[in-house]
């Protein structure tokens, strides 16, 4: 096991696009134990490879209380969308920020498993905004990237506070 390093914004390698997994191996096994291991100690709900600059379509996931309901999601499709939530979401590479985003209320996901076998589940609340979040970042998208314009600049100016305070 081993912790990786999380890309921060603006980093250009998180506009980066993942490829579908196509080989279940001991590799991939390592890759998603040291993404999980990354996301817990990131008190994070979820986390995308291409946050951890690894561009292959593997998401780990645990929006549970207890924090020991792992789901691993490889190669996500969402097959069917319905309703809309708009909640407050924050993002392991903008910390500090947190705004509301219009998603999908309900999904239906359809995924494979660490053994390349396909499995459906349905998602609404958190699980479904967590999925919609990591999805995106497997195609380089960002929360930010829905926000209205004026969000995006009051946004910027924001992350650049931050980022005198922080250097
Ligand atoms: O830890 C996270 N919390 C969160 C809260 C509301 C909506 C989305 C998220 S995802 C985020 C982890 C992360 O950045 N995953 O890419
Ligand atoms: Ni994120």
């Amino acid at each position: 096991m081993a912790l990786l390093s999380v890309l921060q914004y603006p980093d250009p390698k998180l506009r980066n696009k993942a490829l579908p997994v196509t080989v279940f191996d001991d590799k991939l096994r390592q890759i998603v134990d040291d993404m999980f291991e990354t996301m817990y100690e990131q008190n994070g709900v979820g986390l995308a490879s291409i946050q951890v600059d690894i561009p292959q379509r593997i998401l780990a996931i645990d929006v549970s209380d207890s924090r020991k309901e792992p789901l691993c999601v490889i190669n996500p499709e969402i097959i069917h969308r319905e309703g809309i939530q708009y909640e407050h979401e924050g993002c392991i590479s903008f910390p500090g920020v947190y705004e509301k985003v219009e998603r999908a209320a309900k999904l239906r996901l359809h995924a494979m498993d660490l053994h390349g076998k396909s499995f459906e589940i349905d998602a609404e609340g958190l699980l479904a905004v967590c999925i919609q979040h990591e999805m995106d970042h497997l195609d380089g998208v960002l929360f930010i990237d829905h926000l209205s314009r004026l969000k995006q600049e009051r946004m910027r100016k924001k992350l650049e506070k931050i980022r005198r305070q922080t250097f």
